[in-house]
């Protein structure tokens, strides 16, 4: 029988709709699971704007202010889609309440404050996770499970880009709604928080713990008007973030994340290299993890794809969904998360990435753009 785990929603976004997705679609494809989610309460300090999300989305009600639904008897779980300078508090309130978590990336402004957060949880007890969705895109994991097995021998090199464009048009305010990223007030960093901390997590999580980075950063825009105040404003976020590191297994890594990479929309790829084995995988060919076996002889001794549905059932997440040859998308690897999220209150195990697993992330970030600060290398 199934037991209903009941959804307040902080936030209305583009990454409220990626999680609500997720809540949705898996009872239908996930029904072996005990948990069910239920759209309980979505909240947002404008009344008309979540009334509207609500009402497309299927939320049973509305809150206008995030502590009455952390007050809330009828809620089991609260999911904090808010900009990152929320993140703090609202979880910290959560923990107090007893409330389950599940908090969008990056964990928090800052390491300091994520320490914080951990702390909450871990006192409360509370399950917990960090929507650091891309673990779950199902070539990624078979990647994963293809590096836990030892095939790649010795790791040497381990790269990753993040590039994006939508931020060369210096007409662009910062703050407000979706521009919330581009105001360091609401954001905390630019793209190392938003665009890097997901490879520093998928690096961390494929390849082990970062011991420490050189970085660099640029902000080409200097000024930008501030939607609230409609005024120009100096520009205090990094657009673009390039850093070296080395991993604590002796690989070097390279990371790179810019918004100003005229005609890329969310080019996301990494790569690994080991002695027996490289893998490849870029985010606009999601299903497709490229390989170098050398262990292969002769002729065969070449890169190689995996079409990551064409075994079905063998892959990661696909025997869930249509039948082999089939293709899933991005927002699969939200519902996967919440599938993941619900196997784990059943077992009474953490489910990754954990607030503790997204601090690590956070404090290479800080390491990073400390670094780039002072123009020196920065244990993490
Ligand atoms: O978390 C990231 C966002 O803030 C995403 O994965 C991609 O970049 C898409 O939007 C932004």
């Amino acid at each position: 029988m199934s037991k209903p785990l009941n959804i307040g929603m902080i936030g209305y976004g583009f990454m409220g709709r990626t999680h609500t997705n997720g809540y949705k679609r898996v009872p239908d494809f996930f029904p072996e699971l005990k948990y069910k989610p239920v759209l309980k309460a979505a909240c947002a300090r404008d009344k008309e704007k979540i009334q509207a999300f609500a009402d497309q989305w299927g939320y049973e009600s509305i809150e206008t202010d995030w502590k009455a639904l952390i007050a809330r008897k009828d809620i089991d779980a609260i999911d904090i889609c808010t900009p990152n300078n929320l993140h703090k508090e609202i979880a910290i309130a959560a923990a107090k309440a007893g409330k389950m978590i599940l908090c969008e990336k990056p964990l928090a402004m800052n390491a300091a404050e994520g320490e914080e957060m951990c702390k909450a949880v871990e006192e409360a007890k509370v399950p917990n996770t960090v929507w650091y969705n891309y673990r779950r895109i199902p070539a990624v994991t078979f990647a994963k499970n293809i590096i836990d097995s030892g095939r790649l021998g010795r790791i040497f090199h381990y790269r990753a880009n993040f590039l994006q464009d939508w931020t060369i048009n210096a007409d662009l305010p910062q703050g407000g709604n979706a521009l919330w990223r581009l105001d360091a007030a609401a954001a905390g960093s630019g793209v190392t928080g938003d665009l890097l901390a997901h490879c520093i997590d998928t690096a961390i999580w494929l390849n082990g713990s970062i011991s420490d980075v050189t970085a660099m950063t640029e902000t080409f825009i200097k000024e930008r008007v501030h939607t609230a105040t409609g005024q120009k404003q100096k520009v205090t976020i990094d657009d673009a973030c390039a850093f070296l590191c080395h991993f604590e297994n002796g690989s070097l890594g390279l990371f790179e994340s810019t918004r100003y990479a005229r005609g890329h929309k969310a080019l996301y790829t990494f790569e690994i290299n080991g002695e027996n084995m490289s893998l490849r995988w870029d985010l606009h060919d999601l299903h497709r993890l490229e390989m170098f076996d050398y262990g292969d002889e002769g002729p065969f001794r070449a890169w190689k794809s995996i079409h990551v549905t064409d075994a079905g059932g063998d892959h990661p997440y696909m025997n869930k969904w249509w039948v082999p040859g089939l293709q899933i998308g991005y927002e699969h690897s939200f519902v996967h998360q919440v599938a993941d999220f619900l196997k784990s209150l059943e077992e009474g195990k953490p489910c990754g990435p954990t607030f503790r697993d997204a601090l690590e992330t956070q404090k290479v970030c800080d390491a990073v753009l400390q670094s780039a600060k002072e123009h020196v290398w920065k244990n993490v």
